[in-house]
């Protein structure tokens, strides 16, 4: 797949009040600073479509993209930020649950962790949830830029251990060099394609 087009459709507090439910959609997930705008960003090829920056917490709100005319791409506020407060970390809980029990055409998640880290407790907890839910999810390892490319296989094995994934499940990525951006692309393809189907078969 190709993303000839990408544009920004809404920023929302809470998708229960005000979901664009309209298209099957994608969601980016993980930790603050893991690099889900970014991430956008470079599958869209675009600099600026979502606001990033080294300071985690950027993204607050959910960010709706609309891409190729055919699917939402979801921009999610990230987990684990340790400098939010009770209050705040009740608001991000609730905003996810309001999402994810909502969202009835989100077809798969992309779940992503640090290349260079064990996964955290939430993003063990993450994975956890989306089994439960019964939402497809991909692990996507980020930054995989920032170490050599014998480091990576070593890396994944914590992570694929800690969240009851395999090695060829996930998707080694980086914004900065474009590592995974065409697996990812594929990846979308077919799961949007199996959505489509889906739909069709229940028409
Ligand atoms: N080297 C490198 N840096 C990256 C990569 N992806 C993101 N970054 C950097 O990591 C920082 C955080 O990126 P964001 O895309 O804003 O992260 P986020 O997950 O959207 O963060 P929140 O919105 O705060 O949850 C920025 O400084 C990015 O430039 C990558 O693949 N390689
Ligand atoms: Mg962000």
């Amino acid at each position: 797949m190709e993303i000839k087009n990408a544009s920004f459709v809404t920023s929302l507090a809470d998708y229960r009040e005000q979901a664009p439910i309209t298209l099957p959609q994608l969601a980016v997930v993980g930790k603050s600073n893991v690099g889900k705008s970014s991430l956008i960003n470079a599958l869209c090829n675009r600099k600026k479509l979502c606001k990033t920056s080294a300071t985690p917490g950027k993204t607050r709100l959910i960010n709706v993209f609309l891409i190729n005319d055919a699917f939402h791409l979801v921009d999610l506020p990230g987990y684990g930020f340790a400098k939010v407060d009770k209050k705040e970390k009740e608001r991000w809980g609730a905003m996810m649950d309001h999402y994810f029990q909502d969202s009835t055409l989100l077809f798969h998640v992309l779940l992503l962790v640090d290349i260079r880290h064990d996964p955290t407790q939430d993003d063990i907890a993450m994975a956890q949830y989306f089994r439960q839910m019964d939402i497809p999810f991909t692990v996507v390892a980020t930054k995989a830029d920032k170490i050599s490319r014998g480091a990576r296989m070593k890396q994944l094995a914590p992570i694929c251990r800690q969240m009851l994934v395999q090695p060829w499940e996930v998707i080694v990525s980086s914004s900065e060099d474009n590592t995974g951006r065409d697996k990812l692309l594929e990846l979308i393809e077919s799961v949007l394609t199996e959505e489509e189907e889906a739909e069709a078969s229940e028409e």
